[in-house]
């Protein structure tokens, strides 16, 4: 019975052997990395559908102004206010000076207001104070710097 026995044992090895047959390597490693989105990069636009107007508020020579002193906009449209030299400026309106209704507006579009319609000092070189006139009342509204009034400087400016 020794032949059986051999036979025997020879199936076992090559079972043993089929059995360790590894299964491919089923993972192939391409981690590909998820492209990164190129963050979207809003522009500063001005608010939605409005035209931006630039004003500076600068001394020239001896005199403070807003250049342009006087300028027209439709409502909806942004006036940014630049402090250009000669600061700190701001930007405040005459409450009796403007169309009614329009406090009720610029109360709620011009930021950081020191009192109502007092726009906050610009001390920084090249700050940027911008008030939108969404919802703005047509008509004109006269404006001045707070601490420049005395010296002449104020402006107009026109809603269409
Ligand atoms: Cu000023």
């Amino acid at each position: 019975m020794r032949v059986t026995s051999m036979v025997a044992g020879l199936a076992i090895a090559l079972a043993a052997c089929g059995g360790e047959k590894k299964p491919e390597a089923q993972s192939t490693t391409t981690t590909t990395a998820a492209p990164e989105q190129p963050a979207a990069a809003p522009a500063a636009a001005p608010a939605a559908g409005g035209t931006n107007h630039d004003v500076n508020m600068v001394l020239d020579g001896s005199t403070y102004k807003y250049d342009p002193a006087e300028l027209t906009i439709k409502a909806g449209d942004v006036v940014t206010f630049h402090n250009k030299s000669g600061g700190p400026h701001n930007v405040s309106f005459w409450t009796d000076s403007i169309p009614s209704g329009a406090a009720d507006v610029l109360k709620g579009t011009m930021p950081d207001q020191m009192a109502p319609l007092e726009g906050p000092l610009l001390t920084e070189p090249d700050a940027a104070y911008k008030i939108s006139f969404a919802g703005a009342p047509t008509g004109e509204y006269k404006f001045y710097c707070l601490p420049h009034l005395a010296l002449g400087m104020h402006g107009k400016l026109t809603v269409q």
